[in-house]
């Protein structure tokens, strides 16, 4: 390898943040602040989930959250890790975690300015079988007069200012986004300990003939997503059928169509009529994802599903999101209906 070829002038996730901040007048670091503490947290629940088969981190917990999922042990050590993060960067007045029944408000920081919601390690049920798992995070910032209830985040996703996830993978993948911003993704060099921006400007190829679903609940689902599934498996004479692609972890699904394109979709059926997925700390963060990377998100009732408000912090929705094309199709289909 030639010298010339080394770059020795990388960008960092704290570089980035730093010349972020940098662009803001008025900011005053808390953001940046809070960010350092979530990579923090990242970097830690990716060092677990890296040795989780030598020191006895695979299995139950023993317990099970709020919703009745059993626990896994990484569960509840992700969960841990990013709590004991956003409450020791004093930046945090009140978190949400999927681990936790209520929310958690740090009263130790009254004048703490942000709110987070969080899945601290999403699709555990396949983390012992060593499949890519994540972490989905979105952060609001809380109004002068906010009191620090759960009522500051029962917000629609336009309000997020930064949302975004880490995929645990082959190598941790943290894509990061922010209000009306682009979408950027960093690889974790694990030499170096950093971040570093590999993916600059994301954007969502506009179509690709890929679709993420569980089909096996296709006997639950509605006329209108069968006729649009079986459409793609279908096409009219002379079309190629779409490829099916489902790991079964939201985030490592979502990673692969904002990389590729196509489309995931976990839609509400008569099983679940409200769908599976949460709307505060898995659907709007990804939407905002989504939508910043030039794709679209939209929930069961073909609503942007940024616009879509919980009523409570554990709230479900269906989803359909990625290639602006794509969830098109999904919409074109229910206006039939
Ligand atoms: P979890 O938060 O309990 O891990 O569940 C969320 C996961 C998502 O990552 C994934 O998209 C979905 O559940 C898969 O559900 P299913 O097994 O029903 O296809
Ligand atoms: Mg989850």
């Amino acid at each position: 390898v030639g010298a010339e070829k080394i770059n020795t002038d990388i960008v960092t996730l704290t570089r980035f943040l730093t010349e972020e901040q940098a662009k803001h007048k008025e900011a005053t670091g808390d953001f940046t602040l809070l960010c350092h503490a979530l990579q923090f947290s990242f970097k830690s629940i990716a060092y677990y989930i890296r040795r989780a088969t030598l020191i006895n981190l695979t299995g139950l917990a023993g317990s099970s959250n709020m919703t009745g999922d059993d626990q896994k042990k990484l569960d509840v050590i992700g969960n841990d890790i990013f709590i004991a993060a956003m409450k020791s960067c004093g930046r945090v007045r009140i978190l949400v975690s999927e681990e936790e029944d209520e929310a958690i408000t740090f009263s130790e920081h009254p004048a703490a300015r942000y709110g987070v919601v969080c899945d601290p390690i999403d699709g555990s049920s396949n983390l012992d079988a060593g499949v890519s798992v994540g972490t989905i995070f979105g952060i609001f910032k809380l109004p002068e007069d906010a009191e620090g209830t759960k009522e500051d985040l029962l917000k629609p996703g336009t309000e997020l200012v930064a949302s975004g996830f880490t995929m645990y993978g082959a190598s941790a993948q943290l894509v990061l986004t922010m209000k009306g911003g682009t979408v950027n993704g960093f690889t974790m060099d694990n030499a170096l300990g950093e971040f570093i921006l590999t993916h600059p400007d994301m954007k969502v190829p506009k179509s690709r003939a890929i679709y993420s679903v569980n089909e096996g609940n296709s006997l639950y689902w509605t006329d209108p997503i069968k006729e649009y599934v079986n459409s793609l498996k279908y096409p009219e004479e002379g079309g190629k059928p779409y490829s099916a692609r489902y790991i079964g972890s939201m985030v490592a699904d979502a990673y692969r169509t904002l990389l590729y394109g196509g489309i995931f979709a976990y839609p509400a059926d008569k099983k679940s009529p409200k769908g599976k997925l949460r709307i505060l700390y898995e659907c709007a963060p990804m939407a905002l994802v989504f939508e910043n990377a030039g794709g679209q998100a939209v929930d069961s009732n073909m609503k942007r599903m940024l616009e879509v408000v919980p009523e409570h912090i554990h709230d479900r929705s269906g989803i359909f999101m990625g290639s602006y094309n794509e969830v098109q199709k999904v919409l074109d289909v229910h206006k039939k209906y």
